[in-house]
């Protein structure tokens, strides 16, 4: 695989003055739910797509599996693609080998992990005429450096698939989309997943499972914390709580604190109080309602251009066209 890299902050820094200005912060204390994915909440997460009660990954899977050829037709023969967040790769074979057919291809995973990008690699590189290209950085940054590399005539696909746009807050998916459409050209695409709006105890069931690996997952964050920056989280002393915001039609994760404590920090030099059952929020999924993505489309700058659904676990991956 070659790599392209992009200057970036470094990440230690960055976490640890997040991580002080989300718990020092008055009113609801707050964590960058992209700080789950250390490489152990990366193998947490990748157990909860296994969970009987999450079906959102194999919802999406089942789509592009079925629907590869389709979604091909509508993408140009002289194509690059690239995604954000490329995971463990599984779900973009389908898109490559249906793609691969028309020509050869090059792919520019983005990653800002380099254990993902291996992993990618590792299960996407056997597939015959696409070269992988591997980008260790954020996505923003990551993808205008894939941008400057496209010839005139070729055609720019980018995948943003699993529902991640759902972690961003209310109104920041559709900014995160126009910073997106503004490094594209008018007629490149777009492929987007995003979860569906489904009865509330099928969502607490899939946030919440009774194996408690979602539980892991949640916490694992504060065992980062004291993994790299020194922090003295007791584990023990907290609790994994799934709930749905009804007024914005999102599932947050929170940690409940089960009594009065106080957590000492060292790398971010402070020691934040905790009244009992006071919650630090760590991630928003938000569920979309099916009429809201055609608007998320315009609002972004896009047309929605076809667009496939599973029907067992409401799930839509949407074909966006830069306008
Ligand atoms: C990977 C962001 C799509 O929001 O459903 C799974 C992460 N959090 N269980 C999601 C997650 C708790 C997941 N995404």
């Amino acid at each position: 695989m070659t790599m392209l890299t992009t200057p970036k902050v470094p990440i230690q820094n960055q976490f640890a003055a997040d991580v002080r200005a989300g718990l020092t912060r008055a009113g609801q204390k707050e964590l960058p739910s992209k700080y789950l994915y250390d490489n152990l909440g990366s193998a947490l997460f990748d157990a909860i797509t296994l969970l009987p009660e999450y079906g959102l990954t194999r919802a999406d899977e089942r789509l592009l599996q079925r629907h590869a050829r389709d979604i091909a037709t509508h993408i140009p023969a002289k194509v690059m693609v690239s995604e954000l967040g490329s995971g463990s790769g599984r779900k973009t074979r389908y898109i490559l080998n249906a793609l691969r057919v028309h020509g050869p291809l090059s792919y520019y995973p983005i990653e800002i992990s380099s254990a993902a990008l291996a992993t990618c690699e590792a299960e996407l590189c056997d597939i015959e005429s696409v070269s992988i290209v591997g980008v260790e950085s954020e996505y923003l940054s990551g993808l205008t450096e894939v941008a400057k590399r496209r010839e005139a005539d070729t055609h720019l696909f980018v995948l943003f698939l699993g529902s991640t746009i759902g972690n961003f807050d209310a109104g920041a998916d559709a900014k995160f989309l126009r910073e997106v459409r503004n490094i594209l050209r008018p007629g490149d695409s777009l492929l987007l997943g995003t979860d569906l709006l489904k009865p509330i105890e099928k969502l607490i069931d899939a946030y919440d499972d009774p194996r408690g690996v979602t539980a892991a997952f949640n916490l694992n964050l504060l065992g980062r914390i004291n993994r790299e920056l020194g922090g003295e989280f007791d584990l023990r002393r907290f609790e994994h709580i799934a709930r749905f915001n009804e007024a914005t039609n999102s599932v947050e994760m929170h940690l409940r604190s089960k009594r009065v404590q106080t957590v000492n920090i060292k790398a971010c030099d402070c020691s934040i109080d905790f009244t009992a059952g006071e919650t630090i929020w760590t991630e928003s999924s938000h569920k979309y309602a099916p009429e809201s993505i055609e608007q998320l489309a315009s609002a972004s700058g896009f047309a929605l251009k076809a667009q496939w659904t599973d029907d067992r676990w409401p799930f839509a991956n949407s074909l966006f066209v830069a306008v």
